[in-house]
């Protein structure tokens, strides 16, 4: 799968693909999971169906520990059969009406995971398009927080992480997220094409 743009911020890079998830080598696939941890379709179920059993049992005991996961907040598992070390279940907003938190809470999800993965000195990362599904998030909207919220994290952070990747299952998700990245990149210096 090739990334058609690339932005450059400081030693990292933020590239959009369009395509399945779950064929992505990263050090780790955050999942649009539910606050209840309990799999579901899109591409949750992609995630599962691809990294098999071991990762709903490892969600198995973090649900008997924790109960469920928050809004905005993500847990963590290995990744099964993934091409990855760990995938970060994060919990997107429900969308209503955009007066009940949704953008922060969706920002949230995208900085917690950037968070753990920092924590974990992992270098790749890849996000799905975070509750643009059965969420029904609008995704103009969505695209633009997922891109800022990424961007602005990555200038503030030097450490191990060298590439986020943003993926779009659609090519209608794909160039509205290319337009977000595009006009982000008009207001970054040293942005590049690839
Ligand atoms: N690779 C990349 N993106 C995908 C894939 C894939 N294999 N499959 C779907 N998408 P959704 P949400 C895109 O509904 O809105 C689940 O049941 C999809 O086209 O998966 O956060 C959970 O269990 C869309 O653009 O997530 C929750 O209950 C994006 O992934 C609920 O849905 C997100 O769509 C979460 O809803």
């Amino acid at each position: 799968m090739s990334s058609d743009i690339v932005i450059q911020l400081g030693h990292s890079q933020l590239q959009l693909l369009k395509g399945d998830i779950t064929t992505v080598a990263v050090d780790a696939i955050v999942n649009a999971a539910n606050s209840q941890l309990a799999g579901g379709g899109g591409v949750d179920g992609a995630i599962h169906r691809a990294g098999g059993p071991e990762l709903m049992a490892e969600l198995d005991v973090i649900r008997s520990q924790i109960g469920r996961c928050d809004t905005g907040k993500a847990v963590v598992t290995g990744a099964g059969k993934l091409p990855a070390k760990y995938v970060f279940h994060a919990v997107g907003p429900v969308y209503r009406d955009g007066k009940h938190r949704e953008p922060e809470l969706l920002a949230s999800c995208y900085r917690t995971c950037l968070d753990l993965a920092a924590e974990r000195d992992l270098k790749s990362i890849s996000f799905p398009s975070i509750s643009t599904g059965v969420y029904a998030y609008p995704l103009d909207d969505a695209a633009e927080i997922a891109v800022k919220t990424v961007a602005a994290w990555l200038v503030d952070h030097r450490g191990s992480l060298r590439t986020v990747k943003l993926v779009q299952f659609s090519d209608f998700d794909h160039e509205v997220y290319r337009k977000h990245a595009s006009a982000l990149r008009g207001h970054m210096a040293g942005g590049s094409s690839a």
